[in-house]
Order: structure tokens, then C-alpha cells, then sequence
């Protein structure tokens, strides 16, 4: 919500971001009036007389800084209107409704971790995840990769790490986790160190949702990927159903002391597929959220392997298609180059391979192409930005992997097909987000924030946390 309080000479906006109201003079207000102080005789467009709210575009308000690497941000379900900071490296930060980082994290599980390699790793502290009842019930969940088991996938392999979904309680300071309060809901070993996934999300219906990706490397082969019905491409964690759980978006029901119950309508109880899964055929479904507004669905941001990359609505037993699909095309694992000129479009129990609503060509495509990776945001349902109002936001990770030009986007519905989609180019960042753009987040008034840093791994002090806000 803005409300603007104009007066001829003087305009002076008050924002309330839903964050906290700001007094503030636009920004060209102040070049304007440096314009004239140096002498000057070329004054801007936006001098104080003629600003209009027209005048103001979509811009990054600063939330939080000094962080090292942050993925996602929550807002905790209590009315406290408190954001709780993801860092991968292990902590949890609250930042108060009045703005202010509290110095102490919420919750330190960095001695949980795997050991984390500064220049790149996709291990970490992934996500966090509020209770519905958070408010009485003090419960929130965690998903962290923790160190491996003992034995592998194969003889003489090991396993990387263990992808952990764990309960912890608030202590009797709202401020503080108790940190012994830990109770592991689900480990799933990991054969590789990437394609993590990596959100955890209560929907509306209260079950816990959970996105795991193929088991790491690339074309869904190696130790750890078991093969499936499909056998033009080798390997197939993304289509086989029984052998793991990896390569879906789970759903479970934490309610229960000790590990967790299967809700009764999943779509694979009482026939072939792990009874957790919801939706299967994913690569790396790194980011996903469900719509606060309209019908709720469940969008997922899916990373691909060297040419597209894609957004999928998510339903109940769908299958999306990796790995005989990437994108909309058909998967060649043998020349990741290229695309096969044919594949199925639906597998052998008669399902559909479901395309994604949106395609972004990866950097490596020889066509063409901007992103390293995609990374899912959210559909926006806050007030301060009108024109985004019930559309999809999204970004890409980066454009290459050496320097941090992140991108987001917003996305325009279409009843079938691919949907469109153009960059929001930011007011004084009109070429990048200068970050490599590692999450989105959402608050309870649908207003959405974006997390990042300069550094491509969990590295440094230079992860920061946006708001994305009109600026004067
Ligand atoms: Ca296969
Ligand atoms: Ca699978
Ligand atoms: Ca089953």
C-alpha cells in the first residue's frame, strides 16, 4: 500500500511497504537539488514540480545485509511480523517488523552441516518452513544436508550427504530456537553433492511438502540413479518411482511423534510408486512456492541440464518429465547440445508428460541463451507493486558463473502454452541485480523479497536481502 501526500512544491512520500512507514524525499529530488547546488544549468526532468507517481518504478529496498549466502526468506505465522533469513551456511536471522536484524540468529545448525565448499556448493541449510499452528504449537521445520551415512549406492561408493528434514520448537524467548529441540522427520541419502532440491512448504491443506532433486551430477546417471521405463536416455530417477525418492516433490503429514505419516489421498497409496510422492520427473527442483491468492497452486522452478530451463504448475501424480524431457523438448543424454527430434508424451501407466508454463534457454544453448540456472519466486499478491498483481515473479541464478548478474522476471499467464515473460528492469540496476540471485521469499501480505550474494558460493559477507518496492 502507498499513500501519497503531494504538495505543490514539496512532494513527500509515505511508505508503508508493510515492512514499516518510511518518510522519505525522492531520490531525483535530491539530484535535482545537487543539480542546481554545483551550478548546473541542465536540470533533470524530475524536478521537484513536476514529479508524478509515474516517476516511481520497481526498485530493491534494503531488508538485511552481512549475511554470507541467503536462499529463502519466511514470515513466522504468529502476527509478529517477523522475517526469519535462511543462511545456507547454517543460520537462521530474524529481521523485526520496526527493520531491525537481531544480532543473534534464531537458530545455529552450522555443526550439523556437511562441511560446505566456499566456491560453490548446493549443500547447506536449505529451507525453512513454519507450522501451521507455529503460533501454538512453537514448531518449524528445517531442511539442512547433513553428513553421510555409513555404506553408498554401490559397492565402494559412498554416499555424499544425508538431505535432512528436521522439527525444531521455539524456546520460551520468541527470538530463540531451543537447539536441542531437534527431531529428525526424514533423511534421504544422497548419492551426489548437487540437485538437492531443497524447499520445504506447508500448503493450505496442512501437509508438508518437500522438493528433492534427481541425486546430483548431470544427465541422471551415475551411482544412486537406477534406471527406468525409458531407456533411449540411461538412467532415470526422474521417472522410476520406487527405488528412491529422489527426482520428486514429496508430501507428508508431520503431525506424529516420531517420523512421519502418509496423507491418505497421495496419489501413489495403494499402487506402484513411493507412497510420499506427489509429483515425480523433476531434475533439480531447487525453489518452489505455492500461490497465496486464486486457486493455490504450486509452482516449481525446475534447473535443467545445458538448455532449458523451466516453471512448472505442479499437480497431484503429475509427471513432469525429466529425464526424457527438458523443458517442452525431448532429452538427448547422449549430446546435451541438442535435443532428440522425438520422445514419448506419456509414460507407461498412460500419464501425461506435463510441459512446463515457462521456458528459459540455458547459457549453454547453442541458440542462445541467458541462464545458468532458474531459481522459482512467487506469484505476487502484496499491494505495493499494482502491475505485478497476480503475476508469477521468477529470476535466473546468473548469466555465467563468474560474475554475479543475476536477473528476475515477470511472467504473464496464458490458459495453455508457454506463457510470456519480460525482465523487471530495476530502477539504478537496469542491467542485473549485481548478485547472483539465490532465493525468493514472501510475506504474510504477499509483498515478495529477493535473497543473494556477490559470491557464487557460501563464501564472504555479501549476501543481502531485498524487498521488491517502488522507489521514488
Ligand atoms: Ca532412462
Ligand atoms: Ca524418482
Ligand atoms: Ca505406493
Amino acid at each position: 500500500m502507498e499513500k501519497k501526500i503531494t504538495t505543490s512544491k514539496n512532494p513527500v512520500i509515505e511508505k508503508v511497504t508493510g515492512r514499516k512507514a518510511v518518510w522519505r524525499i525522492p531520490l531525483s529530488c535530491l539530484i535535482a537539488t545537487a543539480l542546481i547546488l554545483t551550478g548546473c544549468d541542465k536540470i533533470s526532468e524530475n524536478t521537484p514540480d513536476n514529479i508524478s507517481p509515474s516517476a516511481a518504478s520497481v526498485g530493491l529496498e534494503l531488508i538485511a545485509d552481512g549475511l554470507v549466502s541467503p536462499l529463502s526468506v519466511v514470515e513466522a505465522p504468529d502476527d509478529s511480523h517477523r522475517l526469519f533469513i535462511v543462511d545456507q551456511v547454517g543460520k537462521i536471522w530474524i529481521v523485526k517488523e520496526d527493520g531491525a536484524k537481531l544480532p543473534e540468529p534464531f537458530l545455529d545448525i552450522s555443526s550439523k552441516l556437511i562441511g560446505l565448499l566456499p566456491g560453490y556448493d548446493e549443500r547447506g541449510l536449505l529451507s525453512i518452513a513454519f507450522h501451521p499452528q507455529y503460533k501454538s504449537n512453537g514448531k518449524f521445520f528445517v531442511y539442512y544436508t547433513a553428513p553421510p551415512k555409513p555404506g553408498g549406492p554401490e559397492p565402494g561408493v559412498n554416499w555424499d550427504h544425508v538431505n535432512r528434514i528436521a522439527e525444531f520448537t521455539v524456546s520460551a524467548n520468541p527470538d530463540k530456537a531451543e537447539p536441542g529441540s531437534e527431531r529428525i522427520v526424514l533423511d534421504i541419502d544422497q548419492p551426489q553433492g548437487n540437485h538437492n532440491g531443497g524447499t520445504i512448504a506447508f500448503c493450505a491443506d496442512g501437509f508438508l511438502y518437500i522438493s528433492i532433486g534427481d541425486g546430483g551430477g548431470a544427465d541422471d546417471v551415475g551411482p544412486g540413479h537406477v534406471p527406468d521405463w525409458y531407456l533411449v536416455n540411461e538412467g532415470g530417477n526422474g521417472q522410476e518411482l520406487e527405488a528412491n525418492l529422489q527426482g520428486n516433490i514429496l508430501r507428508i503429514d508431520i503431525n506424529c511423534a516420531t517420523g512421519y505419516l502418509i496423507p491418505k489421498d497421495n496419489p501413489f497409496v495403494g499402487k506402484t510408486g513411493r507412497d510420499e510422492i506427489f509429483a515425480f520427473g523433476f531434475r533439480n527442483p531447487y525453489r518452489f512456492s505455492f500461490d497465496m491468492g486464486g486457486s493455490h497452486q504450486l509452482f516449481a522452478g525446475d534447473a535443467g541440464q545445458g538448455l532449458y530451463e523451466e516453471v512448472s504448475i505442479v499437480k497431484r501424480g503429475g509427471n513432469y518429465g525429466w529425464n526424457v524431457k527438458e523443458g517442452t523438448h525431448c532429452f538427448n543424454a547422449a549430446d546435451n547440445t541438442t535435443s532428440l527430434p522425438n520422445c514419448p508424451d506419456v509414460d507407461p501407466d498412460g500419464r501425461k508428460l506435463i510441459d512446463p508454463v515457462i521456458e528459459v534457454n540455458n547459457v549453454a544453448n547453442p541458440a542462445g541463451g541467458i541462464a545458468t540456472t532458474i531459481v522459482g519466486g512467487n506469484v505476487y499478491r502484496g499491494t505495493a507493486i499494482p502491475d505485478f498483481a497476480g503475476r508469477y515473479i521468477f529470476g535466473i541464478f546468473s548469466q555465467g558463473f563468474t560474475a554475479p548478474d543475476g536477473k528476475i522476471f515477470v511472467s504473464e499467464s496464458k490458459s495453455s502454452g508457454l506463457w510470456s515473460w519480460e525482465e523487471i528492469v530495476l530502477k539504478d540496476l537496469p542491467n542485473n541485480l549485481g548478485l547472483f540471485l539465490k532465493g525468493f521469499g514472501q510475506d504474510s501480505k504477499g509483498e515478495i523479497y529477493i535473497t543473494g550474494s556477490t559470491q557464487l558460493g557460501p563464501s564472504g559477507n555479501t549476501g543481502k536481502v531485498y524487498q521488491l518496492a517502488m522507489v521514488e
